[in-house]
């Protein structure tokens, strides 16, 4: 399915052309009527020689009537550039063929309207004014047809033309990511809203679940019709009227897209390359206010200039827009600049970037990254996504390098296995910034050694805090870190693989004095801290190593007896059903203070459970900490 577009200055007989055509006028409002000019975006469907339906996008000639004109052009397939032979080329036949040519149109037909009011010699230099237009854009060698829509001259010859155009336009791509640039919304008796455009990139059923970006409304498809005929199921290419249930007609308008839910994601900027018209009076200059027309919709924009201080008639280059509302853009799309006032055509471009940082201008950085977003390989473009300093998912990579996921997923399993990019569970970076990240983890830990050497290791939540992780990431990372020698993980700290606490000979001292100290009483242990050259640094160590546990402020219990005393308490539970603080005390001869610290210690630590007075089993089985 293909969409043929008119285009062409005022009354040079579109509309009359497409009603003789098709048998369906275009011009279906009353001021259409009564003014006898088309106002409106108007839709008609025929059947060419070959067999093959096609539709017909009619739109208003009238200068005024140009953001019509540019909300129905930007999914035709086909131009059907009309000139009225009587009058020659126009300026809208101009700029409705430098909007052609801007936005890469380039299979079309020129129809040499209302032949009948002119001779032969005439007709010759209406064709070479014509020719001269079209030299240089991209319809150069679309053919020239003399025709009348009132004597029915020419016309087997234009439909014949139109035929071979549609037959050199590229098939619509079926990306999976179905698209329909709204261009039409209405109300029917009896179905409710209704909304029409052309769908691309993929097919809409009936039943399907949709998203009208960038609004973020949800809606259902519940009737599908393209050219006045119910069908179930559209394919791209196909103009087509979607019936939505769960949205009033309201809340929609010319210029927002149905898509799939959560497929576009509304943006306020978009880089893009852009081209200049070959008139323009003025240059273009950085920071001028612009009109955006890109699919339906219609936006205005500031225009920053990335690479060039001006951008002169016909020069190409590199600007950031900046949208005065969101609007749904996806990498690829094709727009026209316009000047808002006085009303001109100044530019045509495509969006390499639809969700890009605000860019600071003349940065070579920036620039190469905007070349390779619009024509570097697949890999280039993989790997400039993965040029951050930051971790991505896959969604995140397939969506910057424009890449469907399946494509994504077979690139970066490539890079990985080159050794050019890392995968931690789901998350992806690339090898410098990976390589980075290992030597700061290594420069921290070193330096938390030195300043903290009786310590076994730094707290994994400090180096995840300092190298800015999200924990999910960090929990992939860390065990990658680990296997790779960069780091040691002890539960929840991390150390250099070499490091060993080690204590001074003054330090093994003191040590020693607390081991024996702890030992002599085991289950009624003295304070330690009262020792002479305690210092938390020691006891911290001495825990580290598994050597005493803390289970209250300033209360340790050396390894054996915390151990003991632990399996006591759950052998008591297992056995009888639950401990007490009296059985502990009377079992280990200790006093009710230390009895009670040990089990509100196993409380915090989830092994046990208060039950009124006494304890049964936590939510957490017994681990050596
Ligand atoms: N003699 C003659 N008159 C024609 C022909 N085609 C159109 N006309 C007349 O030209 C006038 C304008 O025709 P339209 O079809 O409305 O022109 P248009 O290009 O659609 O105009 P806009 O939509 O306003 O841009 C009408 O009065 C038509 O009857 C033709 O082939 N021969
Ligand atoms: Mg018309």
């Amino acid at each position: 399915m293909h969409v043929i577009g008119t285009a062409g200055h005022i009354d040079h007989g579109k509309s009359t052309l497409v009603y003789r055509l098709t048998g369906i006028d275009p011009d279906r409002l009353a001021e259409e009527k009564r003014r006898g000019m088309t106002i409106e975006l108007g839709f008609a469907w025929l059947r060419l020689p070959s067999g093959r339906e096609a539709s017909i996008i009619d739109v208003p000639g009238h200068e005024r009537f140009i953001r019509h004109m540019l909300a129905g052009v930007g999914g035709i397939d086909v131009a059907l550039l009309v000139v009225a032979s009587d009058e020659g080329v126009m300026p809208q036949t101009r700029e409705h063929l430098d909007i052609l040519d801007l936005l890469g149109v380039s299979c079309g037909v020129v129809a040499l309207t209302k032949c009948d009011l002119v001779d032969a010699d005439w007709l010759d230099l209406v064709r070479d004014d014509v020719r001269l237009a079209l030299l240089g854009t991209t319809l150069e060698s679309a053919p020239l047809i003399a025709c009348s829509a009132i004597t029915g001259a020419g016309l087997d010859e234009l439909l014949a033309a139109l035929d071979s155009a549609l037959d050199a336009a590229r098939p619509h791509p079926d990306r999976g990511r179905p698209h329909l640039p709204i261009d039409r919304v209405f109300t029917l008796a009896g179905f409710g809203t209704v909304v029409t455009g052309t769908l691309l990139d993929g097919a809409l059923s009936v039943g399907q679940e949709v998203e009208i970006a960038p609004r973020g409304l949800r809606a259902r498809i519940r009737g599908l019709q393209s050219h006045k005929t119910k069908i179930e199921r559209a394919e791209p290419g196909r103009r087509v009227a979607v019936n939505l249930a769960g949205i009033s007609f309201d809340e929609l308008q010319r210029g927002d897209v149905l898509a799939l839910p959560g497929a576009l994601s509304p943006t306020v900027r978009l880089d893009a390359h852009l081209r200049t018209v070959g008139n323009l009076d003025a240059p273009l200059t950085h920071n001028m206010p612009v009109t955006v027309h890109l699919g339906s919709a219609e936006v205005a924009a500031r225009l920053s200039l990335l690479d060039k201080q001006e951008l002169e008639s016909d020069q190409q280059g590199w600007v950031q827009l900046r949208l005065a509302e969101p609007i749904a853009a996806a990498h690829g799309d094709r727009f026209i600049v316009r000047r808002p006032s006085p009303s001109a055509t100044l530019a045509g471009g495509v969006v390499v970037d639809d969700h890009p940082l605000r860019h600071r201008r003349f940065v070579p950085r920036v620039l190469r990254h905007l070349e390779i977003a619009a024509a570097g390989t697949p890999e280039d473009r993989v790997l400039d996504a993965l040029g951050g300093a930051n971790f991505l998912t896959l969604d995140e990579v397939a969506g910057r390098a424009n890449l469907t996921s399946a494509d994504a997923t077979a690139m970066l399993d490539h890079l990985v296995a080159a050794g050019r990019a890392v995968r931690a569970g789901a998350f992806y970076c690339g090898m410098a910034y990976w390589r980075d990240m290992a030597r700061q983890i290594g420069e921290t830990l070193s330096a938390f050694h030195l300043r903290q050497p009786l310590r076994r290791g730094l707290p994994s939540e400090e180096l995840r805090v300092r190298l800015k992780l999200a924990p999910e990431v960090w929990a992939a990372v860390a065990p990658i870190m680990e296997a790779e020698g960069i780091v040691r993980l002890l539960n929840d700290l991390v150390a250099l693989p070499d490091h060993e606490p080690r204590f001074t000979p003054q330090q093994e001292r003191v040590a020693a004095a607390i081991r024996e100290s702890l030992a002599s009483q085991p289950y009624a242990p003295p304070s330690v801290e009262a020792l002479p050259g305690v210092e938390s640094a020691i006891l911290d160590a001495l825990a580290d190593r598994g050597e005493i546990v803390g289970i209250a402020p300033g209360v340790y219990l050396g390894r054996a007896a915390y151990d003991e005393m632990v399996a006591a308490s759950l052998q008591s539970i297992d056995a009888r059903g639950s401990v007490t603080v009296a059985m502990l005390r009377d079992r280990f001869q200790t006093s009710r203070k230390y009895a009670l610290a040990l089990l509100e210690h196993l409380d915090d630590q989830r092994i046990t459970r208060r039950v009124g007075d006494a304890r049964v089993r936590g939510s957490r089985s017994l681990s050596r900490t």
